[in-house]
């Protein structure tokens, strides 16, 4: 289930919490055992499918390369007239300079973070332009606790180092110069689930303010999202009992207003899967469970847009499952006045092209504000990017299927 292997992508390129024995599996690709090596080991990134905990600790093993940055540097790279002025909202519509701005496009979290040439990222966000994409959703977060590969923060168990570096944000600044080369917008998620190795405290949010300060001016990033996925349960890192959907709400509140006291050019949004709070619900995801509360969240006044994630629905019905999560989430837009878009969906069945078909003629006629397949693929360089079972090439079916859903959706009004 996508919820499922989305969330160990997002915790695998991100930093973890459990206890695994030395030389042991701590993370990568589909892996979904524990994530905290024992003490005296670090987890390790061997490969983006192998992670392991490997002896040390990260102030002894670790040569950082970078200093922390405190310094504003916006980039400057020049970008053509489409990608100028900042995306707003108008009732439960994107604008730019008053004009409509339709979102659609896709997820591609390792655009930045793969340590791709700028020949290849180009490569990559061109296919994704031919797809008739607006907007492309990334991660804007990538912590380690040992230097290797992209990353952009490096705790070292007492204090984080965010990396300025060409292996470092410099990697996301690469990426935004090619989506707005490519007349495309990122979505930039800023960390994922809110434990994650701090998570809320201090360290998290001086971490959000180097980042949002550094492209406070940046028309190429369309918004800013708290987390990916942020919820109560649901991992294998465990539930928290005192965490109920009010905690999310509340912190939801606090980070928004925290990045709009920074930055008041960008919208900010969620990023979570758009769970309800309707106990005694028959389906759980509106049955508060998860920690999540959509429609109190859209209600917060710092939160620009709402965000829903589809692809769970896979084990019953999902094409009618789909039709009503869209329908109820246009609904809620609706009722709101703010635009909601469902910025993840995908399920790995041979039947998706159908299945997808149906889902985005649904946010063409619900209003639904947009939509965000999970997730780009590009053949590059040395072979393909990584593929998760959700991955789009241009050569797929369903490719072809986001193109004439692009053409549908940006005349609708
Ligand atoms: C938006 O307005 C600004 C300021 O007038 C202008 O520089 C920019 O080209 C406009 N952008 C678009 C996409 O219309
Ligand atoms: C967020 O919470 C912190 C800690 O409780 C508090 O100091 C701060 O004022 C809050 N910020 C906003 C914008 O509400
Ligand atoms: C939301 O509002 C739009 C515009 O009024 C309408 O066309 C659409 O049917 C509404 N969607 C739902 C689910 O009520
Ligand atoms: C991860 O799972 C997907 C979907 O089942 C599969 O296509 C992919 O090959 C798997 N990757 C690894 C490294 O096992
Ligand atoms: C999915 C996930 O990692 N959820 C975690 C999010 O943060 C809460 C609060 O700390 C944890 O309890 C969850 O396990």
């Amino acid at each position: 289930m996508i919820r499922v292997s989305l969330l160990i992508f997002a915790l695998s390129l991100g930093s973890v919490l459990a206890t695994v024995p030395v030389w042991s599996q701590c993370g990568g690709q589909n892996y979904s055992g524990d994530t905290v090596c024992e003490t005296g080991t670090v987890c390790t990134v061997l490969n983006p499918f192998y992670f392991q905990c490997i002896p040390g600790t990260a102030t002894t093993t670790v040569t950082p390369t970078t200093t922390r940055s405190t310094t504003v540097s916006p980039t400057t790279t020049s970008a053509p007239s489409t990608v100028t002025g900042f995306v707003k909202t108008s009732g439960t519509r994107f604008t730019v300079n008053g004009s409509k701005y339709t979102v659609v496009g896709s997820n591609g979290y390792w655009l930045p973070l793969a340590g791709y040439s700028k020949t290849d990222v180009d490569k990559a966000f061109a296919d994704i332009a031919a797809s008739g994409a607006t907007t492309v959703r990334t991660w804007g977060f990538n912590e380690v606790t040992s230097a290797n590969g992209v990353y952009f923060q490096l705790w070292n168990g007492k204090t984080p180092t965010v990396n300025t570096g060409a292996n470092g944000l410099g990697a996301l600044d690469l990426a935004i110069a090619s989506a707005k080369a490519h007349g495309l917008r990122l979505i930039i998620a800023l960390t994922n689930n809110w434990s994650d190795f701090g998570g809320m405290d201090a360290a998290f949010k001086a971490y959000v303010k180097t980042v949002v300060t550094r492209y406070v001016n940046e028309p190429g990033i369309m918004a800013w999202e708290l987390a990916n996925e942020p919820r109560c349960k649901g991992s294998n890192t465990g539930t928290s009992a005192a965490c109920t959907p009010a905690t999310i709400t509340a912190w939801a509140s606090n980070l928004s207003a925290f990045i709009k006291t920074i930055d008041s050019n960008h919208l900010v949004g969620i990023g979570d899967e758009g769970f309800y709070n309707q106990p005694g619900s028959a389906d759980y995801p509106y049955q508060g469970g998860e920690g999540i509360d959509f429609a109190a969240n859209l209600k917060i006044s710092t939160i620009d847009f709402g965000t829903v994630h589809l692809g769970w629905g896979e084990g019953a019905a999902p094409e009618s499952w789909g039709v009503k999560w869209i329908t109820d989430h246009a609904a809620s837009q609706n009722a709101t006045n703010k635009p909601v878009i469902l910025e993840e969906f995908g399920i790995p069945d041979t039947s998706r092209n159908t299945i997808y078909a149906t889902w985005l003629s649904t946010i063409v006629n619900s209003g639904l504000a947009g939509d965000l397949i999970w997730q780009a693929g590009s053949v590059l360089t040395n072979g393909q990017t990584a593929n998760d079972g959700y991955t789009i090439y241009p050569t797929d079916p369903v490719y072809a299927l986001l193109k004439s859903h692009s053409a549908a959706l940006k005349p609708r009004g």
